[in-house]
């Protein structure tokens, strides 16, 4: 009723105001489009919120039925995202959480089915474009990447990076995606990158839940944008709650404008432009996207827009019923106020008069309404269907050979009878899955492991192959599998003057660096004193004078977010190097580096990628947060990048080198204590590489061969030497790499030699030298070359207490490592090594 009161008094202006808004500037001459334009452009709105409201729904009972596993959906969220969509043009990204599927379809980059097949987790990437299955329902995405791997025109298409399920982890990354716009506008040098940006024209669009913004990393996020100033549009779906959980349990006064008020840009600062807008309000809410798309696009000011009075129809997910916490008034309202309800309120109110005084209508009745959701139903309805046979079809062919196969070899062999019921079994599923298949075919195989006959053979080649197809569907695009791969580039040795040039090794870093900016105008170095004193140890020292204040930067202590502006960034053809200034502060950064960073080409089969480059350094300096080297959990947690861990800055610039020509993701933990030792400075800087995944002997022996790497090797060196004193011959053997680990398996042929293996390295006990010896003895075979038991020497297991005394006491020294090694000689010929103790 509201609304024709208001309607009512619509002028012809207000209408071109509202076809304005519709069209955006584009047709700034409004007069151009009829109504009939206009009408049509708001039905069709129409329709895309009924389908995903149907889809919701069906999705809903697809879930309680069996079909599907889960389910989260966008109802009640579906009018503000018409919306955001008609201010989102080519070339912007969106990064945002699961309830966006309106938004998703509003941009034509998702269909009914194809929401369907994602629900079902359907492998097929052209059924389910957003993950191939691997993701749950309702992370969405579009692709980055051809089929071989390569950038696609990222301006020529509307872009969604690849959504994650922990609340606000969208938000780091979004930091990224809009500060790309900012480098791509100001860098003179990459004015030839229109398959990223049209001079830095492109707005970085994010969507939380109200709930969500209670997490750190969204107030990180924000205030980084607001620090940096980048084109980012920031949505708060608010809906009151999260899951059960009220506002007034999450958030200060419970609204997340009213306590940003202190970011709202004035005379005397740069901050936001903050809206507040209900989510039920069709035309106020195209007001609004449009003015926030317009202040971030041309004047690069982050915008955050509060959407209030939003609703959950049928409560938070598939996993329970929001009756349990709501009120009934609270129930009863968000009847009413249910957007689309609304809006199609809207339409069967709205009067205009045109200038003959002929009254315009969008609908003569509201019979057109009722067929237009009619249809909606049945074309989601058929979507539903087609979806999911498609994605049945193409499982119950697979079981129908397995079957044919198990039938064929219960024929000839002499357990015909179990291989049978194996086989009925099998055939009596109606909608069997992959897992019904193998687990029947591998549990035939048994029943014939002391027969022959060619049945067997295909049933093992069945099984050899259909293992084949899973890795595809279920492990492939961990990392790069294109013609960059990192793992592919060969070594390039550093090459040297004829006069030696021995200097500090954290020139070797700052020249090679310098080298690195100049020839690939996309990299960018930043960190927290990164910019104007270059880096605490001095390896960008003068570079941000030379590539300027957008190259080299100083950002704000916010590791999280560091990371974040890397990820966003490379997922625009960037080339970042996101600097963590100590080891110990990875932690905070962690969390994103495992959910987003190391996670993306693998959650989106191969169609995202974010080749980001972190930098950090570690080791060996004093204290609990000082000295860490947590390398068992980082591993453990990257698995989807690589990580390398060079014994000094030549070796660690040949890393950047390398990652460089690459379309990877990697973490390079440099040696806190080697900047200041002596290095012969390289003669070809940027252009020598340390290879990936390959391990060097750093000095021969025969009797013992030790692993280890880092600022260790230092110590394990000065040990060799003292063993080499008492005739023990000490192979050292330094990993580089830990993801990957030794591709080629050299490690086992130092242990065909020496017969003998100890790892050393500064991590916990059971931490990456645990993994390491399993590299070494399962990976590589080495168990089978041993004379003596494997061992490790790592830190105790605390965290190193502070001082000489301190490091001395916690970590592996010199010493220990001798007497390691010397037990283990002692024990294999106890006459010539006699028991020190
Ligand atoms: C880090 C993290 N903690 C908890 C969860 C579980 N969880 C999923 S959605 C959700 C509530 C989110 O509420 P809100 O942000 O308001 O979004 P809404 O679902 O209401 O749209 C929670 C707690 C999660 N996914 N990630
Ligand atoms: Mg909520």
């Amino acid at each position: 009723m509201i609304f024709k009161i208001q309607l009512k008094k619509l002028s012809l202006c207000t209408y071109l105001k509202l076809m304005i808004m519709t069209h955006n500037t584009e047709l700034a001459n409004a007069q151009k489009i009829s109504f009939n334009d206009f009408k049509n452009e708001v039905l069709e709105d129409y329709k895309v919120a009924r389908v995903s409201r149907e889809c919701s729904l069906l999705g809903r009972r697809e879930v309680l039925t069996g079909k599907a596993k889960f389910g989260i959906f966008g109802d009640g969220k579906e009018v503000p995202q018409l919306a955001m969509a008609k201010a989102f043009k080519n070339g912007d990204f969106r990064s945002g959480y699961y309830r966006d599927q309106t938004f998703m379809m509003a941009i034509g980059e998702l269909t009914a089915q194809q929401f369907f097949a994602g629900l079902y987790a359907h492998t097929n990437i052209e059924a389910d474009p957003m993950s191939a299955g691997r993701q749950m329902g309702g992370h969405f995405a579009t692709h980055s990447l051809d089929e071989n791997g390569q950038w696609k025109n990222l301006t020529a298409q509307k872009n969604s990076s690849s959504d994650i399920s922990p609340t606000a982890g969208q938000m780091p990354r979004l930091l990224g995606l809009a500060q790309a716009s900012k480098i791509y506008r100001h860098v003179a040098e990459l004015n030839n990158h229109e398959r990223f940006s049209i001079e830095g024209n492109e707005v970085a669009w994010g969507t939380i839940g109200n709930a969500s913004t209670s997490e750190g990393l969204f107030f990180e996020t924000i205030n980084a944008a607001g620090v940096l100033q980048v084109p980012m549009v920031m949505s708060v779906w608010d809906d009151e709650y999260g899951i059960s959980v009220h506002a007034k349990h999450q958030t200060t006064k419970e609204s997340i404008s009213e306590i940003l008020k202190g970011f709202q840009r004035d005379e005397k600062g740069k901050g936001y432009e903050i809206f507040v807008v209900n989510g039920w309000d069709y035309v106020q809410l195209i007001d609004t996207y449009n003015k926030a798309a317009n202040i971030a696009r041309t004047e690069h000011v982050p915008v955050l827009i509060h959407v209030k009075e939003l609703t959950q129809p049928q409560g938070h997910s598939t996993s329970g019923s929001h009756e349990r916490y709501k009120s009934k008034d609270r129930l009863a309202w968000e009847g009413e106020f249910d957007c689309i309800a609304q809006m199609r309120q809207w339409i069967l109110d709205f009067e205009l008069q045109d200038e003959n005084g002929v009254t315009l209508n969008i609908v003569e009745s509201e019979e057109e309404l009722i067929a237009l959701e009619k249809a909606a139903k049945k074309e989601v309805s058929l979507a539903k269907r087609n979806a999911w046979a498609a994605f049945t079809g193409e499982i119950k062919n697979e079981a129908l050979q397995a079957v044919d196969l198990l039938n064929r070899l219960a024929e000839k062999s002499k357990n015909g009878t179990f291989i049978s019921k194996l086989s009925n079994d099998l055939n009596a599923i109606n909608e069997p899955i992959r897992k019904d298949i193998l687990v029947a075919a591998r549990k035939a195989l048994r029943f014939v492991k002391e027969e022959q006959f060619a049945e067997k053979s295909q049933l093992q080649t069945f099984i050899k192959n259909y293992l084949d197809l899973a890795y595809d569907k279920y492990s492939s695009n961990l990392l790069s599998e294109t013609a960059q791969t990192p793992m592919q580039i060969e070594a390039v040795l550093p090459t040297y003057e004829e006069e030696e040039k021995l200097v500090d090794a954290r020139i070797i870093m700052r020249d090679n660096f310098e080298a690195l900016l100049a020839k690939h105008p996309e990299v960018l170095i930043f960190g927290e004193d990164a910019g104007y004193i270059g880096d605490v140890n001095q390896g960008l020292e003068g570079l941000q004078e030379k590539f300027g204040e957008l190259r080299v930067s100083d950002t704000g202590i916010r590791e999280a977010t560091i990371l974040g502006q890397g990820i966003g960034m490379a997922m625009r053809g960037l080339r970042p190097i996101a600097e963590i200034q100590y080891l110990d502060y990875l932690l905070y950064a962690l969390q994103i580096m495992s959910d987003d960073l190391a996670t993306l080409r693998y959650r989106t089969y191969g169609k995202q990628k974010a080749p980001l480059i972190v930098r950090t350094r570690g080791h060996r300096l004093e204290g609990i947060w000082h000295a860490g080297s947590p390398m068992g959990g980082i591993i453990n947690n990257l698995r989807g990048m690589h990580v390398l861990v060079p014994r000094n800055m030549t070796q660690a610039a040949g890393f950047y080198n390398t990652l460089l020509e690459g379309d990877d993701p990697a973490l390079v933990v440099e040696c806190l204590n080697g900047y200041r030792l002596k290095e012969q400075l390289p003669s070809n800087l940027g252009e020598f590489k340390t290879p990936i995944g390959v391990v060097e002997t750093i000095k021969e022996g025969s009797d013992i061969t030790i692993l280890s790497y880092g600022s260790t090797l230092r110590i394990v060196m000065d040990a060799a030497h003292e063993l080499a004193q008492v005739g023990i011959d000490v192979e050292v053997v330094d990993a580089q790499s830990l993801l990957p680990f030794d591709i080629a398996h050299d490690t086992v042929k130092s242990l065909q030699k020496t017969n003998r293996l100890l790892v050393v390295d500064e991590d916990v006990p059971g931490g990456a030298s645990a993994y390491l010896l399993q590299e070494v003895l399962e990976t590589q075979n080495g168990y089978r070359f041993l004379d003596s038991k494997p061992a490790t020497l790592t830190s105790k297991a605390h965290r190193p207490a502070y001082g000489t005394d301190g490091d001395y006491f916690s970590k592996p020294s010199a010493e220990d490592v001798f007497e390691k090694v010397y037990a283990i000689m002692h024990e294999a010929n106890p006459t010539k090594f006699p028991s020190l103790y």
